[in-house]
């Protein structure tokens, strides 16, 4: 019986496809059929050295009797089109709001547990189960690269001891070079210069709050004044999401400062409500701390303990 490991259907980011080909290679070295599929395009969080020589599925080809793996996302209504819920057997994740409806589902095979990157989660699978030497030093690259990636380079409060941990042994493993995170970072902001549009349009998350369908887009910049500084940069991120319900989040991740760019009444509320920040007159506000999406979606959670998200 073949398993097929996949995300959501919008966009693969780094944390999607280090999870994917992780435990697509920990299927197979147990002897395993097992098949990273991602349809999805891929976003600005993967810079293309890590793609280079990576071989994987960009389809999906039907069969009755296969199970399904969904890493890095616990949402049903986000899943690929293909996936059949009911034979899911695994969801590996660390975004808030699923883990009773898979817990009640799935039992053990329910991996949603809140650290900094699932890509820790799948790194512990291979661990544990013994296939640590075994796995490709390209794997370990992709592994690498989502922890660093999704933890802001350890700078969001959502890190944890095991994403640390996971990164410590990996990297034993590896021979990279001492810049390599710079050399992500970096990689992965010349990309989002290359085209803000496309970038902003591959991370952006429909969330609905209080029956209302908001926006919200991230992009993550080792230095995030390439594009604060650059005004027609900057107008054509604001005109991609548009001015009704949408929030445009950018992470500094060099500074360790996220700026909020919304010129929604409603969404400014609601940020000031749960971040104590200030919008200026332009519909922008900074937060001296990295905030990530997830986390500030779970205080909005939170805070509206009615939000439909929350009771599905
Ligand atoms: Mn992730």
């Amino acid at each position: 019986m073949r398993t097929i490991i996949t995300g959501g259907a919008k966009y693969t980011d780094i944390d999607v496809l280090a999870c994917s080909i992780g435990y697509e290679a920990l299927l197979r070295l147990e002897g395993k059929e097992a098949q990273a599929v991602l349809k999805a395009p891929f976003n600005a969080t993967i810079p293309s050295f890590l793609v280079d020589g990576l071989r994987f599925n960009s389809y999906y080809s039907p069969c009755s009797s296969d199970r399904f793996v969904i890493v890095d996302v616990s949402d049903p209504k986000h899943f690929e089109g293909f996936v059949q819920i009911d034979q899911v057997v695994e969801v590996f994740d660390h975004h808030f709001g699923y883990e009773v409806f898979w817990k009640k589902r799935l039992g053990l095979g329910s991996r949603i547990e809140p650290v900094g990157s699932c890509a820790t989660l799948i790194w512990e699978e291979i661990n544990n189960r013994g296939k640590a030497h075994q796995v490709s030093q390209k794997t370990l690259e992709l592994l690498l690269a989502s922890i660093v990636s999704n933890t802001l380079n350890f700078q969001v409060s959502i890190t944890t001891k095991r994403d640390k941990e996971a990164f410590a042994q990996i990297q034993e493993l590896t021979s990279l070079p001492p810049n390599w995170t710079k050399k992500l970072f970096c990689e992965a902001l010349e990309g989002v210069l290359e085209n803000v549009t496309l970038s902003i349009e591959r991370d952006t998350k429909h969330v609905d709050i209080q029956g209302e369908c908001l926006q919200v887009a991230q992009l993550e910049l080792w230095d995030a004044s390439t594009i604060l500084k650059d005004s027609n940069l900057l107008k054509r991120a604001i005109r991609t999401l548009g001015t009704k319900d949408s929030l445009l989040m950018i992470h500094g991740i060099q500074e360790g400062k996220t700026y909020f760019i919304t010129k929604d009444p409603k969404l400014q509320n609601l940020l000031i409500k749960v971040l104590k920040i200030s919008f200026n007159p332009s519909g922008q506000a900074v937060s001296s701390q990295l905030i990530l999406r997830k986390e500030m979606l779970k205080k909005w959670m939170l805070a509206i303990p009615s939000s439909p998200s929350l009771q599905a």
